[in-house]
């Protein structure tokens, strides 16, 4: 498989690479202390054409490939994986399910703004009942004439409290299980609409994520995404796309946790020679250097396999699964070798190694939690579901 990167490709990491280090590298750790939204970059992301990288140039987007897609969030998330997050959302789970799914209207009013960066979007399928299960949610949308009058709690809606526009998974016929899961696009901020608690979070603490209420919100039909019924499907394939974006989220957190061990592993003296020197730490460094690139390797080919399913409308649910459970373990354990190998120093907040640390283990879990991946992953080599 040909990995050589094209002009283009070249091109738009340069400039993730360039934005992330002289824009989000000298904030990261104040909004990560403050938890504050970083409104600003997130803003001069917009308009650098990275909050709609695959969409086509008419719908307000940068009308580039997916290894585009990979290469930038890889940057944006070595510099600060809160940032990855937020620009991950907007791209894959909002702005690609509206692309891929939405009607030409819906394109025109949702999907041109979010994927220009005008405004952010968000993806809400789980509630506090049902994260993994993705098929039981409780909430529930009741059509009335011309509007579906929704009710319901749903959780841990990543920029939940900034997005105008959410892409929302809710039960229209609750007696058909999956089958009977609808989506359709929120507008925040009207009667019937109240963002929940805020989650207090562990790492990827300037990615604002929260509740959403429901009360009697009603929203008009021309505001459901596909048919009645088609919502799971909705969820579960445009979350195969999502999956590729967070694996190079933990892709960009595992290099930038290997980057600070080798340096530090170069300047730091312990009796009488840089530990570098020691074996302990070279076999380290070996196996995070190698666990890196095998993650690389898994995250280009679900991008290009991503790409040739896409034109013949096949899924490529395995290769997407496969990157995100290596590329997020991966970055747990490099980053749990790069604080061993600074010792002391990576376990204080005078160094961003135990950021990487704490915004590492989110990998693991959202998006389908390594267990899910691995469920996935066994269903598809034993010829199942
Ligand atoms: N693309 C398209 N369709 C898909 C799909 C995909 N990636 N995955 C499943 N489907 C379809 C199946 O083909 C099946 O369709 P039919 O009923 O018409 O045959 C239907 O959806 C139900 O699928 P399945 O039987 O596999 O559902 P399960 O409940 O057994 O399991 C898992 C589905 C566990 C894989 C799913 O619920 C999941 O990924 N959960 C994790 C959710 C998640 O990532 N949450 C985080 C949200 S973002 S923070």
């Amino acid at each position: 498989m040909d990995f050589s990167l094209t002009e283009e490709q070249r091109m738009i990491r340069d400039l993730a690479r360039d934005f992330a280090q002289n824009e989000i590298v000298p904030i990261a750790a104040e909004h990560d202390e403050s938890g504050e939204f970083p409104a600003e970059t997130i803003r001069k992301m917009g308009e650098l054409g990275l909050m709609g990288i695959e969409i086509p140039p008419e719908y307000g987007g940068g009308g580039l490939d997916t290894l585009c897609y990979v290469l930038a969030m890889e940057e944006i998330s070595k510099a600060d994986a809160a940032h990855g997050t937020i620009m991950s959302v907007n791209n894959s789970l909002f702005c690609h399910a509206l692309y891929k799914y939405g009607t030409e209207k819906q394109k025109q009013k949702y999907l041109i703004p979010v994927a220009s960066g005008e405004v952010v979007g968000a993806y809400s399928l789980t509630e506090p009942m049902s994260g993994s299960d993705a098929g039981t949610m409780r909430s529930r949308a009741v059509r009335d004439g011309d509007e579906y009058v929704i009710n319901g709690r749903k959780s841990w809606v990543s920029s939940g409290p900034v997005a105008k526009y959410i892409l929302l998974f809710t039960m229209t016929a609750p007696e058909k299980k999956h089958h009977g899961i609808t989506a359709f696009i929120v507008e925040t901020g009207r009667p019937g609409f109240a963002h929940g608690k805020v989650e207090p979070k562990l790492g990827i603490r300037a990615s604002a994520t929260c509740e959403c209420v429901y009360e009697d919100y009603r929203l008009p039909v021309a505001n459901r995404l596909g048919e009645e019924g088609e919502g799971f499907k909705i969820a579960m394939s445009t979350l195969d796309e999502g999956r590729i974006g967070i694996a190079s989220q933990a892709l960009g957190i595992a290099e930038a946790a290997y980057e600070a061990s080798v340096a530090y592993a170069k300047e730091r003296y312990a009796f009488g020679q840089a530990i570098a020197d020691f074996q302990a730490i070279q076999w380290k460094l070996a196996d995070m250097a190698t666990r890196i690139e095998a993650s690389r390797l898994l995250i280009y080919n679900a991008a290009l396999t991503k790409e040739r399913a896409e034109q013949s409308g096949a899924r490529y649910t395995r290769e997407s699964s496969m990157a995100k459970l290596y590329a997020s373990e991966t970055a747990m354990w490099v980053a749990t070798q790069a604080v061993q190998i600074h010792g002391g120093m990576g376990y204080s907040k005078e160094l961003p190694v135990e950021r990487y640390f704490r915004d590492a283990k989110i990998t693991e879990i959202y998006e389908g939690t390594s267990e899910i991946q691995r469920m996935v992953i066994a269903r598809s080599v034993l010829g199942g579901k």
